[in-house]
């Protein structure tokens, strides 16, 4: 099968077989890993037509490199863009779209709940370079058409948010921000099948391919999907010359690989998360769990309409002021010191189960009044459901709650 005839092909099909043809020195079937720094010319007016565009083909990994374009042909089809590139890290991708497309006099709207490290770069480091930046709740659409100025150029959030797993109805953000307004999510917490924002009408996609897209836990990457002119800038300025934040070759192999299962891996994920919150639900001094899976869920009617009906692996849930004696957050640090499943570490989707406090760890960086305002409780836990047997990772928690 080849890129031609993926036409209208089902997600399963496309993530497994977009972007890999057999190679053509050897016909080897997994796409290889290209490890080189530079590629030679033919002569010197071969490398001067490559220099000036006038003919295809690569010069030097920064600026491109086939492992790393096989994965960002398969993730354009994944996301349903036009075109993506790759970067470093999902800060790399985020970092390489603000400063490619925003400049000095430009407003962004940003989420008011979103990873420690992204809101670091939008709230306190592009003011720096004379953006203006106004925190919005995105999941208001009232908000964020209030928050529209002149010269609003981006509005950008994720959906759900890391960690309070709100959730944004991306083609009413598009709806009130208009043509003129790119409308950029950060589909790390939902990604394909689970949701697809450029078809929500969203303009550029970022990841953090670190998380489920390479789902292995072994690759630090990012991305960035859009439209073709989008993706040439970012890719020019950005990535290659501002951030020079590239995939690296191993890096891109590996990730293709764990596309390939991604369907499967994101339906557990979701499942199992799934049958950990009904479970958290039902303990008596767990006081709110946040996941939008939940029938109580305030965010229950998107899930169904914009999330495939799947929610998400990830939840987070907050204990009660007094446990027996202790405060929320000392109960809480004594239950994930009890667990012998589930591990006590960050990033997410991973085959294991993760969970982590994000006062104390993702969103440290945060001051303690932006936290109180975005809502990240002192208690808050975010836990990160793996793909092992649903009852284990229960069972885990129910001997964690006994220590209690
Ligand atoms: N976007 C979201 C929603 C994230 O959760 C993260 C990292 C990033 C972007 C940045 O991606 P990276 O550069 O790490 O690939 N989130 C982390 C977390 O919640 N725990 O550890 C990292």
């Amino acid at each position: 099968m080849n890129e031609t005839n993926l036409e209208g092909a089902g997600f399963m099909t496309r993530a497994i077989h977009a972007g890999q043809e057999p190679d053509q020195a050897f016909g080897a079937l997994a796409v290889p890993i290209y490890q080189t720094s530079t590629f030679c010319f033919d002569s010197v007016e071969d490398g001067m037509a490559k220099f000036d565009g006038t003919k295809d083909g690569y010069v030097y990994s920064r600026g491109g490199n086939p492992t790393r374009r096989a994965l960002e042909l398969k993730m354009a089809a994944i996301e349903g863009g036009e075109d993506c590139v790759a970067a470093g890290s999902g800060m790399g991708a985020i970092s390489s779209v603000l400063l490619t497309l925003l400049a000095a006099g430009d407003h962004v709207i940003v989420g008011d709940c979103v990873y420690g490290c992204t809101n670091v770069v939008i709230r306190d480091v592009l003011p720096k370079f004379g953006i203006e930046v106004t925190p919005v709740d995105t999941a208001d659409l009232d908000a964020v058409a209030a928050a529209i100025r002149p010269n609003t150029k981006m509005v950008y959030f994720e959906t759900p948010t890391n960690p309070l797993m709100k959730v944004t109805d991306i083609a009413g953000v598009k709806r009130v921000a208009g043509e003129n307004i790119r409308v950029v999510v950060d589909n790390t917490f939902a990604p394909p099948p689970v949701q697809r924002p450029l078809a929500c009408g969203a303009d550029i996609v970022v990841h953090s391919v670190t998380k489920y897209l390479n789902g292995h836990g072994d690759v630090i990457a990012g991305v960035v999907v859009g439209t073709a002119d989008d993706i040439a800038q970012i890719r020019n300025i950005g990535v290659t010359k501002v951030s020079g934040a590239i995939c690296a070759p191993f890096d891109a192999f590996l990730i293709i690989r764990g596309l390939q299962t991604l369907g499967m891996r994101v339906e557990r994920h979701c499942a199992n998360a799934l049958a950990v919150a009904r479970y958290l639900e039902s303990v008596p001094c767990v006081k709110r769990v946040l996941y939008p899976g939940l029938e109580s869920s305030p965010y229950h009617e998107l899930v169904k309409t914009q999330m495939n009906g799947l929610g998400t692996g990830i939840l987070s849930f907050e204990l009660a002021d007094n446990v027996n004696g202790l405060s929320g957050f000392e109960a809480g640090k004594k239950l994930l010191n009890a667990l012998r499943l589930s591990h006590i570490a960050v990033s997410l989707g991973d085959p294991a189960s993760l969970i982590q406090h994000p006062a104390s760890m993702t969103h440290h960086n945060v001051s303690p009044e932006v936290r109180a305002e975005m809502g990240i409780t002192d208690g808050l836990i975010r836990f990160s459901a793996g793909l092992e047997d649903a009852e284990d990772i229960i069972a885990d928690f129910k001997q964690a709650f006994a220590t209690l």
